[in-house]
Parts: C-alpha cells; sequence; structure tokens
C-alpha cells in the first residue's frame, strides 16, 4: 500500500486531492487484495490509479468588451473496463489536473456501483462562470467544445455537468458539438427535457441522495419525518436533497454557498425552496439574499481562515454535504457530534476530509460516502442515454422507480460488501470493495489494455 501511494505521489506530487482519493480506496481495499494474489500480479492498483488518457487544452474566447481570455480545459478518460467514459464537468476558477483526477477516479467506482454500462472520466476548466453574461458563457462553451469534441461521442465518452455548469451550457456545448460533428447523438446527458433529457435527470442527484439516507435509517427501523437536517450548498444537489427531505416529512434549516450559510429555524418550505431556486437559477443571486426575503433567518458569513465552518455547528439530526469537496473537516466532524447528528449523507463529491470520516465512522454515525449516496445523478445520466439509444422517453414516475431502484441496489451491495469483509455496516469500505472488485474484475477480462 506504501509503495503504491509514493509511486502515485511520487509522479504527481502536487495533486493533492488526487492522493487523498487513491489513499482512501487503497487502504480500503487492501483485504481484497490480500485473498485474490492475481490482482497483485496483474498490477491493478498501478493501473487503476492511472488515466487511460488525459486530455489538456487551451480554451480562447472573447468577452463583452472584446478582451481575448485564455482558459484551460481537461478532459480525465480515466477508465473504460465497464463501458464508455462517463461523468460530469466542472467550470470554477479552483479547477486544476489534480481535482478532475479525483473525481475521475471516484466516479469509476460510482459508476461501478449504478449496475449500468459506464466507465469513469471528469472534465471541466478553470472558467469562472460567475458574474458572465450568456453572451460570455456561450462563447466559452463553444470554444471548449470547439476541441472536446474529438474526444468525445456517445459510444467513446459522454460528459454531463458538475459545479458550475447545469442545463445552460449543456445546451451550448451540444449544439457547438452537434454543428461540429454533424451527429445530433446522446453524447451529453443533463439536456433540456424538450431535446433529448430525461425526465428525473435534474432532480436525480438530490432525490438518490436522500433515497439512500432513507434506507440507511431504515436499517434502524427509522424514517426522515420529523428529522432536522443541515444541507450545505445551494446548487443543483443541494436544492433536490432538500425537495426530497421536505417530501419525506423532514425539516432542512440551512443552505451555504461559498461566501456564508443561512440558518432558518424555522425550517425551508416549498414557497422557500421555489424561491431559493429562483434566486440561484435564474437569477444567478447569492444565498445571503434569501433573509431579504424571509427576515426570521439568519445569514452569517463564514471566515475561510476559520478553522472550521459553523454552519455544521447546528444540533441536526442529519447532515448532508452538498457543495464541495473537503468542505467538513475534522473540527466540523466534532461538532456535528456534538450537535446530535447521527446520519451524514454525502450529496458532494469527496465533502468530509478523511480525518472527519473517521470520527464519523468511529463514532457510529450512518455515514455515505459520495460515490454511493450521489451516485443517483450518474445513474439516471445512464438512463437518459438509454432513452437516447431507443428514442424514446420514460415517463417521469418510471425514472424516479427506477432511480429509486438502484439506489436501494447499491445500499444492499455496500453493506454485503462490507459484510463480506468484516466491516459491519461501514458504507465506505463496502461503497470502495464492490465499487473496486467490478472493475478490475473487467479489466482482467480484457487482458493488459
Ligand atoms: P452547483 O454549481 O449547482 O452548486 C454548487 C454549490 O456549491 C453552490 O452553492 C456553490 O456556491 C457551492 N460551492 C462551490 N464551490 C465551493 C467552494 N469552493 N466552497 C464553498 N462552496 C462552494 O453544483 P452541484 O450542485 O451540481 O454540485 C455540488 C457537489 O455535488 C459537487 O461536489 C459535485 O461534484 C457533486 N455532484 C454533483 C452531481 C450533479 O449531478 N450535479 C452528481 C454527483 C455529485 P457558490 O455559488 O458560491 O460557488
Ligand atoms: O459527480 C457526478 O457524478 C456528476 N457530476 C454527474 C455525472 C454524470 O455523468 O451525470
Amino acid at each position: 500500500m506504501d509503495e503504491i501511494m509514493s509511486l502515485v505521489k511520487g509522479r504527481d506530487p502536487e495533486q493533492r486531492e488526487f492522493h487523498q482519493a487513491v489513499q482512501e480506496v487503497v487502504e480500503t481495499v487492501k483485504p481484497v487484495l490480500d485473498r485474490n494474489a492475481a490482482y497483485r500480479q496483474q498490477g491493478v492498483l498501478e493501473r487503476v490509479t492511472e488515466p487511460e488518457r488525459v486530455i489538456m487544452f487551451r480554451v480562447p474566447w472573447q468577452d463583452d468588451d472584446g478582451q481575448v481570455q485564455v482558459n484551460r480545459g481537461f478532459r480525465v478518460q480515466m477508465n473504460s473496463a465497464l463501458g464508455p467514459y462517463k461523468g460530469g464537468l466542472r467550470f470554477h476558477p479552483s479547477v486544476n489536473l489534480g481535482i478532475i483526477k479525483f473525481l475521475a477516479f471516484e466516479q469509476v467506482f460510482k459508476n461501478s456501483l449504478t449496475t449500468l454500462a459506464m466507465g469513469g472520466g471528469k472534465g471541466g476548466s478553470d472558467f469562472n462562470p460567475k458574474g458572465r453574461s450568456d453572451g460570455e458563457v456561450m462563447r466559452f462553451c463553444q470554444s471548449f467544445m470547439g476541441e472536446l469534441y474529438r474526444h468525445i461521442g456517445p459510444d467513446t465518452d459522454v460528459p454531463a455537468g458538475d459545479i458550475g455548469v447545469g442545463a445552460r451550457e449543456i445546451g451550448y456545448l451540444f449544439g457547438m458539438y452537434k454543428k461540429l460533428s454533424n451527429e445530433f447523438t446522446g453524447v451529453l446527458t443533463g439536456k433540456s427535457l424538450n431535446w433529448g433529457g430525461s425526465l428525473i435527470r435534474p432532480e436525480a442527484t438530490g432525490y438518490g441522495n436522500v433515497y439512500f439516507a432513507a434506507e440507511m435509517l431504515e436499517t434502524q427501523g427509522e424514517t426522515l419525518e420529523g428529522k432536522s437536517c443541515l444541507v450545505s450548498g445551494s446548487g443543483n444537489v443541494a436544492q433536490y436533497t432538500t425537495e426530497k427531505i421536505l417530501e419525506l416529512g423532514g425539516k432542512v434549516v440551512t443552505l451555504s454557498d461559498s461566501s456564508g450559510y443561512i440558518y432558518d429555524e424555522e425550517g425551508l418550505d416549498c414557497e422557500k425552496l421555489r424561491y431559493v431556486k429562483e434566486l440561484k437559477n435564474v437569477m444567478r443571486g447569492r444565498i445571503k439574499e434569501y433573509v431579504e426575503k424571509y427576515p426570521n433567518a439568519v445569514y452569517t458569513a463564514v471566515d475561510p481562515t476559520l478553522d472550521h465552518n459553523p454552519l455544521w455547528s447546528h444540533p441536526a439530526d442529519c447532515a448532508m454535504p452538498c457543495a464541495t469537496q473537503n468542505e467538513v473537516n475534522k473540527v466540523d466532524a466534532e461538532n456535528l457530534l456534538q450537535g446530535g447528528v447521527r446520519l451524514v449523507s454525502e450529496g458532494a463529491n469527496m465533502p468530509c476530509t478523511p480525518d472527519a470520516v473517521d470520527i464519523l465512522i468511529d463514532s457510529g454515525v450512518l455515514y455515505a460516502p459520495g460515490k454511493a449516496a450521489n451516485a443517483g445523478g450518474v445513474a439516471v445520466s445512464g438512463l437518459e442515454m438509454a432513452q437516447n439509444s431507443m428514442r424514446l422517453s420514460w415517463p417521469r414516475e418510471e425514472v424516479d422507480a427506477r432511480l429509486k431502484q438502484i439506489m436501494k441496489c447499491i445500499h444492499k451491495t455496500c453493506l454485503d460488501a462490507a459484510s463480506e469483509y468484516g466491516a459491519g455496516q461501514n458504507y465506505l469500505v463496502g461503497a470502495n470493495i464492490a465499487g473496486f472488485i467490478k472493475v478490475v474484475n473487467a479489466m482482467l477480462d480484457q487482458g493488459l489494455v
């Protein structure tokens, strides 16, 4: 294990988030390698931690003042053992190769858990869409696709959204792909409904996260009814996590963005959530505006130099981090326990730091890692691909029922794998082991490629 970590770190010393994601998987799959000598002989860890292909490219575009801007584009095609590369695109100024590699690595095991035939990949850019006009976003997306189109395709690599990439960006990206390739195909998921999108795809990550949390609670004979929840973020995943919690009778008291968070002691309701969707998706505003509309709520600006985020200090039963990686650290985890939290389900990718995860699991919290809990998004992307191939679209109830079934199945798969390897109800161990075994067995079947 030390050998593989020093290999990975030695190759790319600056890619901290990638090391973090690899370390977690390598540690938890050790018993799998101990049981099967072929894995070690065939160098599966060395192979699975090295992307099949990395594409980096210049993205030049012109802003509204006529100034030339240059961003960097990425697509990491991590693993295609189970199907075409599949995974989102992130547009955020913090994006670099290490971040995209960590996300692509997580995606491989997540996609493996979904039961669908999808390999893993991820892409994006350090472009910051915040404050940019629709015209600027369109020109950026067109330039980005001007290079990306030659590397993707419905049977090769199918990107989707992630932070900073929603329905608007997918539309501009799709338009340019169609023009360049002269083909109308299911090359992207998260498309709008009237030209190839799937019902429930916008909702899928958040709904799936809550379905997974409900499954975990059911093992204790409990439900979400009456439970108070801390939710972070206010984008796609946070909005639909909130919507499903409310539908199941739970209470959501916080939402956030990168500047701060709101605490609404009365809890959000459908009307307040409708306002948040309008504020974030249409007006593209900030979460602090919530308290102007609902003055009983309190906004707290978060000082990034603080050693913790006060959002996680409020008393609650459940926490669903839905913003970004490493947003819950050791101090936050201690504060969650102090506040009575008994369930943490990761809507975001790797939102808890490794020491936070240890604290939560050691104290018996029901903890669901992102690669299991947020797999509903990519699962419904897989269902969008299936519908596109058939040139048919399924009704809302059918997609939702399939999503629910897939989340139930992932939950069971995690528990079965954890129990087979003597890890009790440890969902982290279960998700990593089950996701890993399926991928590496497919790799071994397909030879050294
Ligand atoms: P959105 O862009 O819709 O929303 C992101 C939210 O997180 C915003 O509220 C944003 O605030 C906040 N945020 C982003 N970066 C930071 C940061 N550095 N610090 C604090 N807050 C931040 O993205 P999504 O909701 O789609 O994605 C959220 C998370 O869920 C990500 O980890 C993503 O990888 C993961 N995910 C998304 C899936 C999907 O289908 N969309 C599927 C599975 C996982 P601000 O406006 O200030 O930037
Ligand atoms: O992290 C993720 O799973 C996503 N951003 C969704 C990927 C997808 O292809 O739908």
